[in-house]
C-alpha cells in the first residue's frame, strides 16, 4: 500500500496535509503491518540471543530501507513536500545500551534476519533506558531517557510468565519488536517487562527507591551499583529477564513438539556476556521440575547454550555473592552448587571453580562448564582469552573456544547514514555489495581514479557541512567544515583512554600558545557517557569540557584547534559524526578493548584509524595494510607482562618525560582552575601521576608523533583520498553478516 492512500484511509487527509508527527505515526503503522507479512517461518532449531542491552536506535528509516521502500517513500514524501529527515526527529531513540555490547546486538539481530535465520532476541524492555546525558558547569548530570510514546514499534503480546523471586512473584509481560530482514522475512525482539513497574518513583535525577522491585525493576538498564541494594537490584532484573526467556524458550520448543531430552535440537541460546548467566540455572531447574533427572537436564541445557566473552576487564566479569543470590532467587542457589560441585570433583584446579573462596558465584565460570562454545570478538581478544584470562578453562575445553570478530550492519552504518557515499559506491561497482559486503574489494580499481577520488572527498565535505548543521542545531556550537575532524565516540572509560586524547589536546594547545600552528585547523570531537558511579570517568569528562570552554574561547588558539563534546552520545549522534569523521580515534591499551565496532563503522565510511594494535584494530591493520593506518603503542605482549610483573610506575614517567609532565601539570595549572572545579581535576591529576592503571604515558610520545604524522599526511589531500578508498574497499570483511554466518556455521548450525 501506498503512504498516500495509508493516510488516507487513516486520517482522512492527503500527505501534505498532515503534519510531520501524522506522517512519522503513518509510516510506524505501515511498517509495522508490512512487517507482520513476512514472519520467519517456524523452523524446527532456533536461536535465542539473550541481551541485557540492545542498542537498536532509531527504526523508522532502517526498517523501510530493509523492507526495500525507503527510495520510493522518501520520493512520495518529497514530491508532497515533505523530508523524510524531519518526520524522524519524532522518533524517540530508545536507549537500551550502553555501548558497543549492545549495538552489537542489535547489529546482529539484523544480520540474523537478513540471513534468513531463525532466531529471535530477548532483553528487558527498560522504561529509561541508561540515562539521559546533561551537560552543566563542564559536568556530566544524569537525568531519565523516556522514550515509550502510547504508539511505539512495541507490540503488546498476550505473553506472560510468573517470575517467583524470594517472597514475591511478579507478571513478565512479553513486548515484541519486528526485526526486519533486509529483503527477506523478520524475526523478533522480545522485551519483557513488569506491569507495576511505577515511573513516578523516580525523583532527583536518576534515583529512586532501589528496594521497592515490583515498582522499579525494569526502569533502568544498569542502576547504579555503588550500594548493596544497586547490586542486588541487578541480579532481579537479570533473573527476571532471563526466567521470562527461560520459560518462553520452552513453551515455544514443547509447541513444535520437544520432549525436552532433545532440547538442543531445537534450540541454542547465545549468551551475550555474563548478565544472562543465570539462564543456565535456571533452564536446569524448569527442567528437573518437568521431570528429567539433574544430570540429564544438565547435559541438555549444556549442548544448547554459548557463551560470548565481551572483555576481560575484571569489574566486567561478574561475580555474585551467594548471600545476594540467596536474597533474590534462593531456588538457583541448590543448583548452582550441583554445578560448582561437579566441577570441584573433577578439576581441582580452584581457578576453575563455580564459587570461590570469599562465597561468591563466578558468572563467567557458570558459562564456560556449562555451555558447548566460548568465543570471544576479535583475534587478538580471543587469544588472550586463551593463553591469559582464560587459560585454565581452555587447557580443560580446548574445543569449546573460538573467535568470532565482531562486525556492524552496512545496512545502517552505510546505505542509512551515509546515502551518498552509497549512491557513488553503486553508480561504480553495483548494488551486489549490500548483500555480499566483500564486493566492496571492486572499488580497488578505482584507486587512481581522479574523478572518483575528488567525489569521495565531496562527499566527505558534505557530510562534515551535515554535522556542523547538526552542531549547530542541537547544540548551538560552530566547527570548521574546513578543519580536521578527529573524532572519538565510545564509552567513557580509562582503558579506552579518552584521557590520552585529552592529554595531547593540552600539549597541542600549548604548541599553538607557543606559535606553532597547524596547517590544517583542527576539530576533536569527543562524545561519551560515563556510568554515574564511576568517578574518575566523570572527571575525564569534566576536563575535556573545560578544555572546550578554555580553547573555544581563546581567540590566539580557536582559529587552529576546536574541542567539541557532544551532549548525550547516542546511536543519532554516531550516525552523523562517523560519516563526517577524518580521523578516527581508537586508543585503547592494548589487550584491553575486546573488538571495538566503532572502529569498522568509522573505516567503513572512509575515516583513517589512529590507533593501537588492540581489538579488531589489528584485523583492520593486516587488511588496509601500514600506509592505511596509523598505528602507536605498546603491544598487548608488553602490556600484559608490564601488569604481570607490576613494573609500571607513573611517577616515572611523569618525572622524566618533559612533555608529559607539562600536559599534565596543565590540569591543575591556573587557566582550567579559573574554569573548573578544584577538586575533580586534582583528583584526575593524582590518578594519572599515582597510578595511571591503562598506562597513557608510556605511549603519549608516540602518541603525539604518530598523530602529528596523519595530520601531515592529510595536507597531501591526493594520497590521503586513496588512503579512505582503500578503508572503505577493505571494510567489507566487517559486515555482521560474515559474523553471523560463522556464528551459525560454527556454533548454531540453524537452517536457512
Ligand atoms: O568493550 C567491548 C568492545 O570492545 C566490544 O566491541 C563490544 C562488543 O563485542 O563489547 C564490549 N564489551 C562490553 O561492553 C562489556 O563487556
Amino acid at each position: 500500500m501506498k503512504l498516500s492512500e495509508f493516510v488516507k484511509a487513516e486520517y482522512g487527509k492527503s500527505i501534505s496535509e498532515c503534519t510531520n508527527e501524522e506522517l512519522y505515526y503513518a509510516l510506524l503503522t505501515l511498517t509495522k503491518k508490512m512487517a507482520s507479512g513476512k514472519q520467519h517461518g517456524n523452523s524446527k532449531k532456533k536461536l535465542y540471543y539473550i541481551s541485557a542491552e540492545f542498542l537498536i536506535g532509531k527504526l523508522l528509516s532502517n526498517n523501510l530501507i530493509n523492507l526495500g521502500i525507503y527510495d520510493e517513500v522518501k520520493e512520495e514524501l518529497a514530491q508532497n513536500g515533505k523530508d523524510i529527515c524531519e518526520i524522524e526527529e519524532f522518533e524517540n531513540e530508545p536507549s537500551l545500551g550502553n555501548g558497543g555490547l549492545g549495538r552489537l546486538a542489535a547489529c546482529f539481530i539484523d544480520s540474523i534476519a537478513t540471513l534468513g535465520l531463525n532466531g529471535d532476541g530477548v532483553g528487558l524492555n527498560y522504561h529509561f533506558g541508561l540515562f539521559r546525558q546533561i551537560f552543566e558547569n563542564n559536568m556530566q548530570t544524569t537525568v531519565p531517557d523516556p522514550w515509550l510514546t502510547e504508539k511505539s514499534w512495541l507490540t503488546k503480546m498476550d505473553v506472560t510468565y510468573d517470575i517467583k523471586f524470594k517472597g514475591m512473584t511478579v507478571k513478565s509481560r512479553m513486548y515484541d519488536i519486528d526485526v526486519i530482514g533486509y529483503n527477506n522475512t523478520s524475526n523478533k525482539l522480545h522485551l519483557f517487562d513488569v506491569e507495576s513497574v511505577d515511573e513516578s518513583i523516580v525523583e532527583d535525577g536518576i534515583n529512586f527507591n532501589k528496594e521497592d522491585i515490583k515498582k522499579n525493576l525494569t526502569l533502568f538498564l544498569y542502576p547504579d551499583d555503588s550500594d548493596e541494594a544497586g547490586r542486588i537490584l541487578r541480579i532481579y532484573q537479570q533473573y527476571f529477564m532471563v526466567s521470562s526467556a527461560a520459560q518462553l524458550i520452552l513453551d515455544e520448543c514443547v509447541a513444535k513438539g520437544c520432549n525436552l531430552h532433545d532440547l538442543s535440537d531445537y534450540v541454542v541460546i547465545q549468551i551475550n556476556d555474563t548478565h544472562p548467566t543465570m539462564v543456565i540455572p535456571e533452564l536446569i531447574r524448569l527442567l528437573v521440575e518437568r521431570g528429567l533427572e539433574m544430570d540429564e537436564a544438565i547435559e541438555a541445557v549444556t549442548k544448547s547454550c554459548a557463551y560470548t566473552n565481551h572483555t576481560i576487564l575484571a569489574e566486567a566479569l561478574e561475580k555474585w555473592p551467594i548471600y545476594y543470590l540467596k536474597k533474590a532467587v534462593p531456588q538457583l542457589m541448590p543448583i548452582i552448587e550441583v554445578l560448582d560441585d561437579k566441577v570441584r570433583r573433577k578439576y581441582h584446579n580452584q581457578a576453575v571453580y563455580i564459587i570461590d573462596g570469599e562465597e561468591r558465584v563466578h558468572m563467567a565460570h557458570i558459562d564456560i562448564h556449562y555451555s558447548s562454545s566460548v568465543n570471544g570478538v576479535a583475534s587478538l581478544h580471543t587469544e588472550i582469552l586463551k593463553n591469559n584470562e582464560l587459560h585454565h578453562f581452555y587447557e580443560i575445553y580446548p574445543e569449546k573456544f573460538n573467535n568470532k570478530t565482531n562486525g556492524i550492519t552496512f545496512r545502517r552504518w552505510l546505505l542509512h547514514c551515509n546515502p551518498q557515499l552509497t549512491e557513488l559506491i553503486t553508480s561504480l561497482i553495483g548494488d551486489g555489495f549490500k548483500k555480499d559486503a566483500t564486493q566492496l574489494e571492486k572499488l580497488l580499481d578505482y584507486k587512481n581514479d581522479e574523478k572518483v577520488l575528488k567525489q569521495i572527498l565531496e562527499i566527505k565535505s558534505a557530510k562534515k557541512m551535515e554535522l556542523k548543521k547538526a552542531l549547530m542545531e542541537k547544540q548551538n556550537v560552530t566547527i570548521n567544515e574546513n578543519s580536521i575532524f578527529d573524532i572519538q565516540i565510545k564509552r567513557l572509560h580509562e582503558y579506552k583512554r579518552q584521557q590520552l586524547n585529552a592529554l595531547y589536546v593540552i600539549h597541542k594547545y600549548l604548541e599553538i600558545k607557543a606559535g606553532k600552528k597547524p596547517s590544517t585547523p583542527i576539530t576533536v570531537i569527543f562524545g561519551a557517557k560515563a556510568a554515574p558511579a564511576y568517578i574518575i570517568a566523570q572527571d575525564i569528562i569534566h576536563l575535556i569540557l573545560c578544555l572546550q570552554q578554555l580553547i573555544n574561547n581563546d581567540p590566539e588558539v580557536s582559529p587552529y584547534l576546536n574541542v567539541v563534546m557532544v551532549e548525550n552520545y547516542n546511536v543519532t549522534w554516531a550516525e552523523k559524526l562517523i560519516p563526517a569523521c577524518d580521523i578516527s580515534e581508537q586508543i585503547s591499551l592494548a589487550s584491553k578493548e575486546a573488538s571495538g565496532t566503532g572502529n569498522m563503522k568509522f573505516m567503513l565510511n572512509g575515516a583513517l584509524t589512529l590507533g593501537t594494535e588492540d581489538g579488531a584494530n589489528v584485523e583492520i591493520h593486516e587488511l588496509v595494510g601500514d600506509d592505511n593506518i596509523y598505528i602507536f603503542g605498546d603491544s598487548s605482549d608488553t602490556v600484559v607482562e608490564r601488569y604481570a610483573q607490576g613494573s609500571y610506575h607513573a611517577a616515572k614517567y611523569y618525572n622524566e618525560n618533559a612533555a608529559i609532565k607539562e600536559a599534565v601539570d596543565f590540569i591543575t595549572g591556573e587557566e582550567l582552575k579559573a574554569i573548573g572545579d578544584k577538586d575533580r581535576l586534582e583528583r584526575l591529576f593524582n590518578e594519572l601521576v599515582s597510578k595511571d592503571w591503562f598506562m597513557t604515558f608510556p605511549d603519549f610520545d608516540e602518541y603525539v608523533k604518530t598523530r602529528e604524522q596523519a595530520y601531515a599526511d592529510y595536507e597531501n589531500r591526493e594520497e590521503w583520498v586513496q588512503k579512505m578508498l582503500v578503508n572503505i574497499a577493505k571494510a567489507g570483511y566487517f559486515s555482521s553478516d560474515r559474523t553471523i554466518e560463522e556464528y551459525n556455521r560454527d556454533i548454531w548450525k540453524l537452517e536457512d
